[in-house]
This record gives structure tokens, C-alpha cells and sequence, in this order.
């Protein structure tokens, strides 16, 4: 496969000014026909020159004809090449009308046009549109689109980009329908939807007064779950009025949920398109944590409309300028609707726990990367998670007001057009008189920075230092890296754990500290006795930290630091340690002994009443096998396993009393609502019945039996079946398992659910469970959703069974992923990260699954997604 380079970009030779498509929709057979207005790009231009030839990017496409200003292009004129098609021209200007056939039936890939239960939808980003039509399918070529679709009338609903601008039947009785979309947009952008749908309708007032309609389609069965999204779009829109000062610019917004879809979801203008798991909620069915990842997707679809479409990327190594504003854009908005605290923690978790690993593995690349082979392998956390950490840095580094200036620079600069990272970067410097210039080494450079920390205080002076050095790793092509401008959050305790005012902060409780040399001391300056340092509060940059603290030291900060962020991590810090030294023990065959300052720890903060019931739940959940295993040094599957179990089961007998006063002390007796503070309450009241259960009593089982039983909604009824399915015997296990699934099975996110509870249990999801399930009726191979519930819940989620010390998880993954190739690449690639980090682990397992790689390497061709990830894998 070909290697695409950043500096090899050039600007294209032609624009297209209009672009009008007709589809006549079939499954087997659907006629596209397509007429560009094409004109030579003036930008690249030269006087008197030859034109170069058009290129057009296609695939998948039968070709029926080609004609330019209204006559048919003779065959010399054109040549159809691997990917695309390559025309001749004899004038600058000219309309170029293509028909095409495409058969969506047949499209496994969800790239293109394809259908999802029966109805017709798209998924154009990155280069999709090429399965459509030939077109330059590139994100700097914009233009103006009108589309016409036409279908048999059991396709009641037919939606594009826009505005519906005309609507008939033809002459057989086929219904038709025009949108035209008066926003110049690149093709990845462009939308189809045709079904038999329902719909919700809302509206909402603009700022200027403008009112826009909404409207949420589904298949009939789910009609009763878009309430909570219509909600969060509602909020969203506000939201950002408020913080932004951006509106809404069409007249009509809709959102259409899907079953198959490889995403979450895509920010197509005007036209969103979820994958239904993303917008689809009710009490009864949906998670706490599925309403929560509702409301955030939503909203990052939405706010993609100003930071995405209305500006958009000049190519595709620019992702990040739309991804990762986007997603700093909508993490501050849930933080704003939510917990600020809980929101900054859940998402410094994953970054610490998948972007890391990405960061450290093979696949490592900077925020902008220099190269791909498949971009759709590039839509990761690096670009996503990494990306928004690094626009959150520039906003802690000018401060909020001066982050707004830069971006209505930003918009007001670039509305209407393709550009890069460097930008939206320059906007940020040129509205505040700012210098990023270091700063922009983050966009360019790989690899996870790691400080370490050093202080020194001085009685006689009542000086307190900080030493802190930086070093990044090298990164697969990258060496020698340089020093980057991290900003640090600090805060200082006093010794009766009361907040010091900094004289070098003008008297505030906590200073951001600029570390820009590989080496720095930070000097503060009145302090009158030796402080504990509170150390990149709220996570104020994507390093690792290391200081080392006692575990006296994180248990104050636990109790005192008035950075929730921070309390948080000082408890993690402190499980983390205990954690270590369990499989210190566990490696050289000793007996592993209680780990009591964690349960002191968790003790104390079990009986802090005033701390938020969201925070100590937080605090209570022992970080993930996958979270442990990245703290560096060799991985030991079943050291981490035997630490971890040891830690929890005897957290869990250590503290039973307390687990069960606040299980009852929580029980909610009130209806459903998803706020905060009642997800809040919920999730510590199913923490303390995870732990009742992992002590094993009758009786804890049982409060899990009625809370199961109860069934007052999802999030209660999951938890409880979780830790029946984890505690209980086997025989409940099935007998639970089954029940609910008698209940719900007519439910496709409830039997989502209940599919990832079961092969992602350590106990009950083993290999032979997890190939039953995949011949389950139930089970869909051609449905990401269903594959991801299966599949990756064991290979991602299941850390005991997937490293079960034979390697059968190993080589079941590999053959999986070889079987997804060939139906849907991007699943394959995805679904494949787990191999990935073979290097990282202990002598045999490490053999084991570089086997399993060996094996995907020469099973045959492999998609180019495929190819990409496993032979840089096995570099
Ligand atoms: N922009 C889409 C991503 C689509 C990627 C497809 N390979 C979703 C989002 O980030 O909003
Ligand atoms: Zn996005």
C-alpha cells in the first residue's frame, strides 16, 4: 500500500463551484448521476499553460458515462484507473456530467451508501463519497450541492444536506424529493437517508431570533427514545451561543439514527447521522453512562457545524483541527451540564489508559501525523483525546477570555474555507499578541512526555523549589525529541491541609507553572513551613507525572487538596501503589499481604459525608487491569490479575459495613431522572453492591437479586446483573441471564448490553462463552455494534479471560479480525489493537501474540486498513 505524506500536499488543480446529484435508489442497482460545475483552480494557475488533466477519486463504481458540456466524452478522452478516473480538458471551465451504478445491498464496508435495516443511509467521512460517485474527494475541494432523490414509495422519508426545496411523484409512482444545501461543504460532509421513518419535531429560537426546526427520525420501534437527545441538542445549541457566540445557520437541523454504523456518529451538515446506541435512550433501557455519552455526542456533532463544517480541514493530517477543538468543545459543555470534576476524570481515564498505550505502541503518531496509509486508521485517540488536551492547554495558557478572542478570529478568519492546525493556532496567537511557537511542537511530536518532580524547601529562606525535568520517548520514526511548553497546575498545602496563597500569583491558591526547558526550577517565595506540593491540578497537561509521594502523603491530599481533580488522583496514585506492590509479591511467590493504607484510604473517604457521592465513587474503583498494565514495565497478565483480585476482595471484606450503611443510605425512591447528582448517587450505591458482592454473603447476593428484580431502570438493573453474573454461581448467572434476556430481546441496545455484560466478565466471559455468543441469533457480524459488544468486550474489556495463559485469546481475536477484513476493514483495523501491543509483554505471551499477528500477516490479501496497522506492528 501507498504511504500519503503531509509534505507532499499540493492545492488541487480544479475547483468544482456546484454540484448537483440524482440517486435513484436500489438495493442491487442504484443509479447516480452527477453534473459538477468544474473550473481550473486560479490559485495554482499559470498564464498561457496546457491544463492538467482532472482527477476524479472513485471506487466500487460501475462507470456508465461521461459527458462534458452535454456531449459524450469519447474513450480517449478518459481512463479509469485503480481508484479513480482521469479525464482530459480543453478548457478551463466546463460542467462534467458522470452516471454511475452503485449496489448499496452489497456494501459490508458502512462507507458510501449503504443500508441499515432496510434503509438507505451514507457515511462519507473520510473517503467515502468516492463509492458514490467519481469526484474529487478531498476535504479543500467545497462547493454547493443540490440533490434529488428518487424511490419506490415505501421509502416515505427521503433526506439530504439543506433545505427540501421541491417533492413530487415521477411518472411510475417512484416519490421524489430536491435538497439543496446553500453551504459550500466538502464532499465528506454530504448525506442521504431514505426509510420508512418516524420522526420527533421540535424547534429552537436562535440568538438573533431565528427559528430553526429539529427533527430526531427512527425506525417506529425506538420512536419513544429520542426525548433525552432532542434535550441535549437543545442545550447544546444554547451552549454554544453562550460560550462561542456561534448560531445555528440553516433553517431545519435533523439527526437520524441507524443500527449499523462503524462510529458513534457524523456531523454531515444539517443532516447528522448517530449510530442509534449514541442517541437512542429511555430509563428503562438505557445506562447512566449511555445517556451521558448521549448528551456529549450530540453536542459534538452539533458544535462540528461552526468547528468542522462551516470551517473544515484542508486535508486529512488536519483532522485534529476539527477533532480536537471539537472534542474540547464538547467536554467542557458536559462539564458544564454535569459534574466538572467526574467529567475531567472519566476522561483523563481513558486517555491515561488507551491514548498512552496508543502513544507508546506501534501505531504512535504526533497529534498532526506526517503520513498514513489509510486515514481511516488515523481517527484515533492521539487526533481525538490528545488533540482537544492540547487545544485545552493553549485555552489554561492564555486563560479563558483571551481562548474566545482566538477563536473568533478563528471563525471569523476562516468561515467558508479549508485550513490547517497552524491556523487555528496563528488565530490564537494574533487575537492575544501571544508566542505558541514552541507550544506547537505538541501538533508535531509523538510519544507521552514523562516529568519527574523534585522539591526542595529551604527553613531559613521559607523558599519552596520545584526541580521538574521533561523527557519524551522515542516514538517509531521519531527521535530525538525536543522540550515542549507544558503548562502546570500548582497548588500548595500547608501542614494542617489549608490552600498557601502564592506571593508569584498574586495571592492566589494555585499558579500555572510554564515548563519550557528540559530542565527547570520553579521557586516559590514566603512559605513558612515545608508544604505538600498539589501537582498538575485538573490534569493541566497530557504528561506522566512522577513524584514520589508517601502514602501518608496521597492520603492528606485525598482528604485536603482542594483540586477535586486532584483528590481523585492522589487516591489512584495511592492504588496504583498497592497495586505494584501486590504483583511484587505475586512475582516472587509470596503471600500477598493486605494493602491497608488503600483500605485506610478508602476508608476515610467512605466516611467523608461532605465529599460528593460521584467523587468517591470515582475514588473507590480500583483502576482497570488495562490501566495497571500501563504504568510501565514489562506487562504480567497474571500478576496484574492476582493484584488486583487480591486488592478488591479484601477492600470489599475490610470495609463490608460501610459498603452496606451507604447502599441503603443511596437507595434512590424517586423516578428516573439523568442528572448529576442522581447518576452521582446511583453509581456509588452500585459501587458498594459491586464490593458486597465480591465479599460473597447470601445476603449481599441477595439485595442484588431484588435490585435485578426490581428492575427499576437500566443503569440499576445492568449493575445488579453484572454482579450476579460475577459473584454469583453459574447456574444463577444463566438463570438471570436469561431472564433478562426474555425481557428485552425484541431491544437491539438492550441485547447490546446484555451481550458486553457477559464477555466482558472476567468469570463468566470465557472463550467458550464468547463463541457461543457469537452463534447466538442475536449476534450480527455485519453490525459494528454487535461486534464490538462481543468481541471487543472480551478483547478489550476481558483482561482475565483474552490473556488466559494458553493463548486461545489470542488466536481467537486474530481469526475474528481475518474474517471482519473482508466485510468491513475499518472494524478489522479497530478490532485489532490488542495485538498490537505485543512487545510490551512478558516473554510468552508476547510470543503468543505476535503469532496471532503472524498469522493475520499471511492469512491473504488483506484490506489496506488491515495491512497499515499489522505490518507496522510487526516492524
Ligand atoms: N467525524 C466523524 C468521524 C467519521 C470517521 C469515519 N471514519 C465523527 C466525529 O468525530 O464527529
Ligand atoms: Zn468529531
Amino acid at each position: 500500500a501507498r504511504t500519503i505524506y503531509l509534505k507532499d500536499y499540493q492545492a488541487p488543480d480544479y475547483l468544482v463551484d456546484h454540484t448537483d446529484l440524482s440517486f435513484e435508489l436500489d438495493p442491487h442497482a442504484t443509479l447516480v448521476k452527477s453534473k459538477l460545475k468544474i473550473r481550473r483552480n486560479p490559485a495554482v494557475a499559470q498564464a498561457n499553460e496546457t491544463l492538467p488533466p482532472l482527477w476524479l477519486d472513485g471506487a466500487d463504481l460501475e462507470l456508465l458515462s461521461v459527458s462534458i458540456n452535454g456531449e459524450l466524452l469519447p474513450a480517449h478522452r478518459y481512463q479509469q484507473r485503480a481508484g479513480g478516473l482521469s479525464l482530459s480538458t480543453d478548457a478551463p471551465e466546463f460542467e462534467l456530467e458522470v452516471h454511475t451504478r452503485i449496489a448499496p445491498e452489497a456494501n459490508t464496508s458502512l462507507e458510501g451508501l449503504y443500508l441499515s435495516n432496510g434503509m438507505y443511509c451514507t457515511q462519507c467521512e473520510a473517503e467515502g463519497f468516492r463509492k458514490i460517485t467519481f469526484y474529487p474527494d478531498r476535504p479543500d475541494v467545497m462547493s454547493v450541492f443540490t440533490t434529488t432523490i428518487v424511490a419506490p414509495a415505501s421509502y416515505p422519508v427521503l433526506l439530504s444536506n439543506g433545505n427540501k426545496v421541491d417533492s413530487g411523484t415521477t411518472e411510475d409512482g417512484r416519490l421524489r424529493v430536491t435538497w439543496e444545501d446553500p453551504f459550500a461543504k466538502p464532499s465528506y460532509l454530504f448525506a442521504l437517508v431514505a426509510g420508512d421513518l418516524q420522526h420527533v419535531e421540535d424547534s429552537f429560537t436562535t440568538c438573533s431570533g431565528r427559528e430553526v426546526k429539529l427533527q430526531l427520525f427512527t425506525e417506529a420501534r425506538n420512536i419513544g427514545k429520542c426525548a433525552h437527545a432532542m434535550t441535549s441538542l437543545k442545550h447544546s445549541m444554547r451552549w454554544d451561543e453562550e460560550v462561542y457566540g456561534r448560531e445555528y445557520d440553516l433553517d431545519i437541523f435533523m439527526i437520524v439514527a441507524v443500527d449499523h454504523f462503524n462510529m458513534g456518529a457524523m456531523e454531515n451538515k444539517g443532516l447528522n447521522i448517530f449510530n442509534s446506541a449514541c442517541v437512542l435512550a429511555s430509563p428503562e433501557t438505557a445506562t447512566d453512562a449511555a445517556f451521558q455519552r448521549i448528551e456529549s455526542i450530540v453536542a459534538h456533532e452539533y458544535f462540528h457545524n461552526w468547528s468542522g463544517n462551516r470551517v473544515t480541514c484542508r486535508d486529512w493530517f488536519q483532522l485534529s483541527l476539527k477533532e480536537g477543538f471539537t472534542v474540547f468543545r464538547d467536554a467542557e459543555f458536559s462539564a458544564d451540564m454535569n459534574s466538572r470534576a467526574v467529567k475531567r476524570i472519566e476522561d483523563v481515564t481513558l486517555l491515561r489508559t488507551s491514548q498512552f498505550a496508543e502513544d507508546a505502541g506501534p501505531m504512535s503518531h504526533p497529534v498532526r501525523p506526517d503520513s498514513y496509509m489509510e486515514i481511516s486508521n488515523f481517527y484515533t485517540l492521539t487526533v481525538y483525546e490528545k488533540g482537544a488536551e492540547v487545544v485545552r492547554m493553549i485555552h489554561t495558557i492564555l486563560g479563558p477570555e483571551a481562548f474566545r478572542r482566538g477563536s473568533d478570529l478563528y471563525f471569523e478568519r476562516h468561515d467558508g474555507c479549508a485550513v490547517t492546525c497552524e491556523d487555528f493556532v496563528a488565530a490564537m496567537e494574533d487575537a492575544n499578541g501571544a508566542d505558541l511557537k514552541q507550544f506547537r511542537r505538541w501538533y508535531s511530536q509523538a510519544g507521552t512526555p514523562v516529568l519527574d518532580v523534585e522539591d526542595t524547601y529551604n527553613e531559613a529562606l521559607g523558599e519552596y523549589s520545584l526541580t521538574i525535568r521533561q523527557q519524551t520517548p522515542e516514538t517509531p520514526g521519531q527521535k530525538g525529541k525536543l522540550p515542549l511548553h507544558i503548562p502546570i497546575t500548582v497548588g500548595l498545602l500547608a501542614e494542617d491541609g489549608s490552600p498557601l496563597r502564592l506571593d508569584d500569583a498574586a495571592g492566589q491558591m494555585e499558579v500555572v507553572l510554564h515548563l519550557t526547558e528540559a530542565s527547570q526550577n520553579f521557586t516559590f517565595a514566603g512559605i513558612a513551613s515545608r508544604p505538600l506540593p498539589s501537582l498538575l491540578r485538573g490534569f493541566s497537561a497530557p504528561v506522566k507525572l512522577r513524584y514520589d509521594y508517601s502514602s501518608a502523603q496521597l492520603q492528606f491530599l485525598m482528604q485536603h487538596d482542594t483540586d477535586p481533580f486532584n483528590r481523585w488522583d492522589a487516591c489512584q496514585r495511592l492504588s496504583i501503589n498497592s497495586l505494584q506492590t501486590l504483583q511484587q509479591q505475586y512475582r516472587s511467590g509470596e503471600a500477598l499481604q493486605q494493602p491497608a493504607a488503600l483500605i485506610e484510604g478508602y476508608a476515610a473517604v467512605l466516611d467523608d459525608a461532605a465529599l460528593d457521592p460521584a467523587l468517591v465513587a470515582k475514588m473507590l474503583a480500583l483502576p482497570s487491569a488495562q490501566e495497571i498494565a500501563e504504568q510501565g514495565g514489562e506487562i504480567d497478565a497474571a500478576a496484574i490479575i492476582a493484584a488486583r483480585t487480591f486488592a478488591r476482595d479484601a477492600i470489599a471484606t475490610a470495609l463490608a459495613e460501610r459498603f452496606l450503611t451507604r447502599y441503603h443510605a443511596l437507595e434512590q425512591h424517586k423516578p428516573y431522572s439523568p442528572t448529576a447528582e442522581d447518576i452521582a448517587e446511583r453509581s456509588l450505591k452500585n459501587t458498594c453492591l459491586f464490593y458486597l458482592c465480591a465479599a460473597g454473603s447470601a445476603d449481599a447476593l441477595a439485595l442484588a437479586k431484588g435490585q435485578f428484580e426490581r428492575g427499576e431502570n437500566m443503569t440499576d438493573t445492568a449493575a445488579a446483573l453484572a454482579a450476579l453474573v460475577e459473584f454469583g454461581t453459574e447456574t444463577q448467572a444463566e438463570g438471570f441471564l436469561q431472564a433478562f434476556y426474555q425481557q428485552w430481546q425484541q431491544d437491539t441496545q438492550v441485547v447490546e448490553t446484555w451481550f458486553g455484560l457477559q464477555s466482558g466478565s472476567a468469570k463468566f466471559g470465557t472463550l467458550e462463552r464468547v463463541q457461543k455468543l457469537i452463534a447466538h441469533p442475536a449476534f450480527e457480524v455485519k453490525n459494528p455494534n454487535k461486534v464490538r459488544a462481543v468481541i471487543a468486550g472480551f478483547a478489550m474489556r476481558n483482561f482475565t479471560q483474552f490473556h488466559r495463559a494458553d493463548g486461545s485469546g489470542y488466536t481467537f481475536l486474530a481469526d475474528q479480525v481475518i474474517a471482519l477484513d473482508k466485510l468491513n476493514p475499518q472494524i478489522a483495523a479497530r478490532l485489532v489493537t490488542p495485538l498490537t501491543r505485543w512487545k510490551k509483554y512478558r516473554a510468552q505471551e508476547s510470543a503468543q501474540i505476535h503469532a496471532a499477528l503472524q498469522k493475520i500477516s499471511v492469512s491473504g490479501e488483506l484490506s489496506r486498513d488491515l495491512y497499515e496497522v499489522v505490518s507496522k506492528s510487526l516492524e
